[in-house]
């Protein structure tokens, strides 16, 4: 170490980056109470040393003037700095009459990102749920992953069952809708995927991008193809196609396991490389190439991800892309697509293996649309017409937990006049942003420096078996919870009751009582290997010690490092937790969504398409306020190529005018349209134009000072929430059709008013 004259006062902290899914190990050093340094931690199992901005950024996160410290409650329209016992108690007094007035489903509870994050939230939160008992459950997983978690669930079985490329070994990878080298990978915990690719090219391999943007990940790869935005259940049906007409499909070791090729064999049999490769914009004999390339590849592997999740046909692409992999013979297939073994939490490690119940979906149905409810949830683009819709069952009240839809959900100019018009908004936040302006009260939670950490999900998708956990690196201050306890505390007083509660005597109490249904050997097992714990370290030290390697959590603890669990290994049949204990390859509901997808090709279309994009300097919608982020070029701009731009007039740098090209939309007037900085690139596919999700932050009553400065705007005010995938109830976010104007000297009349309600 540097610092060794210093040492007595510098200390390194080894801590888990909770930012996003590649779920970096991070060296922090402290000095005096203050974060000195942060870089990547060169021993982590994991991630091996890599980081990337915003890893750097949680220094500037947690000395943030703007992150709250304090519960807000809202009097008169103003929020008031107030303590948590002055917040519970305005909660105590307005969320329990809303459910004795209204019933159990007047409240709704919608999460955000941030709370796969955090160990706290993810484990506590259905406590919550629980106490409310409302079917009222949103989340962001309708805004991104819901197709995956579909087709895992008829598959495999289990809505957590996600096959990820076996990256370390694979010699072929397409990738479809993602762009690992800004986002850092999705669904795929694979830190530094930029290293690993280039190690895969290293050994010869080959890396193939299908994107309507030369990303930064199509920049890396040896092949890209621009795609027709929402064209890739063209491209996958031809590739398809393809295998089987070319005598190419073989079903390797899954074999065993797997029913309904032939249904499969006939579903696709129209779908020929040479009638989808105009809708894919694709060339037939490229989509015929790919699978020979795929198929006679020993180690290869498909990955697709939210660019094809987020269209009206991303149930039936998640789906294609798992059936190219298995009929390829590489899915469960070292270098292939494999699941991952996970330490703790993961289902598919729970219960006998080989068999289990299976998934349903559509136990019950949203009250306006009837969309069917999915892995609990139901669509969060429907939330707005259930605020706004009387009747029993409309929802009075509203708990977000970390999440930011006004600025990342379609429409968000409707959630927001919905919000305003609830009986009580409650916002679990660490800011008062866009969302959380609507609430009677916010409670914030911890730094994440002042958080421990324990990933629940990305074990379960990473790119190699681990075990990590982070111990706090900052003590909290005095008097503020951890979020698990402000989870209990707000269950507690849905169920009756009032006035101060011991959070650890809560907690003890459910605990206990889960104990109780616990067969008499096991709950001998789970006290001994929880001794001493309480809270989220308890229930970890369970999931650990029932987990497949049967980890003592202390062992954990004292490996801030992680511990190597090692590279991804074959897990068929063992895995399957279907009814049948097989994979269906063709599930009734699937054959049945495939009807949709018309066959004869349409023309090509008319208007310019609109897709989003991320930068590794910002993160959804919340980190715009960190200096270190904020600082550089501005990143919200309208990409066009520069060939389109000289068609529509528009000049680089100048302001446009971009609407929705939906006139017939009966809700297009909500969303009359953005005035957008044009930014000349060639990376575009004709055609096609990019924007990123997440800005708009001139609204009104939100306290982001340095975001406010460079607000761009708020895709999301452009997007309607009627698009959605039928099957999972996902959110149509890209391909969307648009009209793009160079701005008038004056702006139309509705233009300055766009995003705010
Ligand atoms: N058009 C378009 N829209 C999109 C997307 C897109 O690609 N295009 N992507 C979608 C995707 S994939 C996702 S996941 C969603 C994300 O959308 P959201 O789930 O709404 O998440 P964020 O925008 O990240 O907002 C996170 C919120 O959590 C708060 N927060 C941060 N840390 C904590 C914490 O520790 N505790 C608490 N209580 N709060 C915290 C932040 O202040 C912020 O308000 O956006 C979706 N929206
Ligand atoms: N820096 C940064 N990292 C993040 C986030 C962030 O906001 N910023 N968000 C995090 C979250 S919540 C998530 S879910 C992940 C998402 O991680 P990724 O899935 O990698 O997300 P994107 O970078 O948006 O990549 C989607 C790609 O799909 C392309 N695309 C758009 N439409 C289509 C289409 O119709 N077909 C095809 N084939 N491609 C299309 C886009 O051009 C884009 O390159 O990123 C996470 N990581
Ligand atoms: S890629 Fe960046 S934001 Fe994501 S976990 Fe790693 S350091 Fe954190
Ligand atoms: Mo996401």
């Amino acid at each position: 170490m540097s610092d060794t004259h210093s040492a007595s006062t510098t200390r390194t902290h080894h801590r888990i980056c909770p930012l996003c899914e590649a779920c970096c190990g991070l060296e922090i050093k402290v000095q005096s109470g203050r974060v000195i340094s942060i870089r990547g931690h060169e021993a982590d199992v994991l991630s091996r040393g890599y980081i990337c901005p915003k890893g750097v950024a949680l220094k500037d996160l947690h000395e943030d003037p703007d992150r709250l410290r304090q519960p807000l409650i809202k009097r008169h329209g103003v929020f008031e700095p107030a303590s948590w016992e002055e917040a519970y108690a305005e909660i105590e007094r307005r969320l329990p009459a809303v459910q004795a007035a209204h019933g159990a489903h007047s409240v709704a509870v919608v999460a955000g990102n941030p709370t796969s994050h955090k160990l706290g939230l993810m484990l506590y939160y259905p406590r919550l749920l629980k106490a409310l008992g409302t079917r009222h459950i949103y989340s962001a997983a309708t805004l991104d992953q819901m197709p995956r978690h579909v087709v895992s669930g008829l598959l495999y079985g289990h809505w957590m069952s996600v096959p990820v490329p076996d990256i370390a070994h694979s010699d072929w990878l397409l990738v479809l809708g993602a762009n690992p080298v800004a986002s850092n990978g999705s669904m795929w915990t694979v830190p530094d995927f930029r290293g690993q690719a280039k190690a895969m090219q290293g050994r010869g391999g080959k890396l193939v991008v299908i994107d309507p943007r030369q990303t930064e990940t199509a920049q890396l790869a040896d092949e890209h193809h621009f795609i027709r935005p929402g064209g890739d259940v063209f491209l996958l049906l031809g590739l398809l196609n393809s295998l089987f007409d070319q005598g190419l499909v073989q079903l390797g070791a899954a074999a065993p396991w797997l029913d309904g090729l032939e249904a499969v064999r006939e579903a696709v049999r129209p779908f020929t490389p040479q009638r989808m490769s105009e809708r894919c914009a694709i060339p037939a004999a490229t989509i015929e190439r790919l699978a020979r390339e795929l198929a006679q590849t020993p180690r290869a592997a498909v990955y697709g991800r939210i660019g094809t999740c987020t269209q009206a046909y991303g149930t039936l692409n998640t789906w294609l892309i798992d059936l190219l992999n298995l009929l390829s013979g590489h899915m469960d297939q070292v270098g292939g697509t494999m699941f991952p073994r996970a330490a703790a939490f993961a289902a598919n490690t729970q219960g006998p293996p080989g068999q289990g119940r299976g998934i349903v979906m559509g136990r019950h149905h949203s009250r306006v649309s009837g969309a069917p409810e999915v892995m609990g949830e139901l669509p969060l683009t429907c939330l707005a017409e259930e605020m706004e819709t009387p009747g029993e069952g409309q929802v009075r009240a509203v708990i977000t937990l970390a999440t930011n839809p006004v600025l990342s959900a379609p429409n968000g100019a409707r959630l927001a006049q919905g919000f305003e018009g609830l009986d009580f908004m409650l916002s679990l936040d660490i800011y008062l942003n866009e969302t959380s302006r609507h609430a009677d009260v916010i409670l914030p939670g911890p730094s994440p420096l002042e958080d421990l950490h324990y990933d629940v999900p990305y074990p379960q998708m990473s790119w190699r078996n681990h075990a990590r956990y982070s111990d706090p690196v900052l003590p909290r201050p005095e008097g503020q919870p951890e979020e698990w306890e402000t989870l209990l505390r707000l269950a507690a007083i849905v169920q009756g009751a009032r006035g101060p509660q011991d959070p650890r005597a809560l907690d003890e109490r459910l605990f206990q009582t889960d104990l109780a249904r616990l067969p008499p050997e096991q709950a001998q097992a789970v006290s001994e290997a929880t001794a001493g714990l309480h809270g989220p370290q308890r229930l970890l030290a369970q999931a650990l010690d029932q987990g497949p390697y049967r980890l003592r959590f202390a062992d954990v603890q004292a490996t801030p490092a992680g511990l190597d669990l090692g590279p991804l290994q074959p897990r068929l049949p063992e895995l399957l937790r279907t009814t049948t204990g097989r994979i269906d390859l063709a599930p009734p509901a699937l054959l049945k969504d495939l009807e949709r997808v018309p066959l004869n090709a349409p023309a090509a279309p008319a208007a310019l398409l609109l897709i989003g994009r991320r930068d590794s300097r910002s993160n959804n919608s919340w980190m715009h306020n960190l200096p270190t982020l904020a600082k550089g070029p501005h990143r919200c701009t309208l990409l066009v190529h520069p060939e389109d731009a000289q068609t529509l007039l528009l000049q680089d740098g100048a302001m446009a005018w971009l609407t929705a090209d939906d006139p017939s939309a009966d809700d297009a007037a909500d969303r009359p349209g953005l005035s957008v900085q044009v930014e000349f690139s060639d990376r575009m596919m004709r055609g096609v134009v990019s924007l990123p999700h997440g800005w708009g932050h001139d609204l009104a009553g939100a306290r982001l000072g340095l975001a406010a400065q460079r607000p761009g705007v708020n895709l999301n005010a452009l997007l309607s929430d009627r698009a959605r995938d039928p099957l999972s109830g996902n959110a149509v976010l890209s391909g969307v059709p648009v009209q793009l104007r160079p701005a008038p000297a004056m702006a139309p009349q509705a233009a300055p008013a766009t995003q705010d309600s």
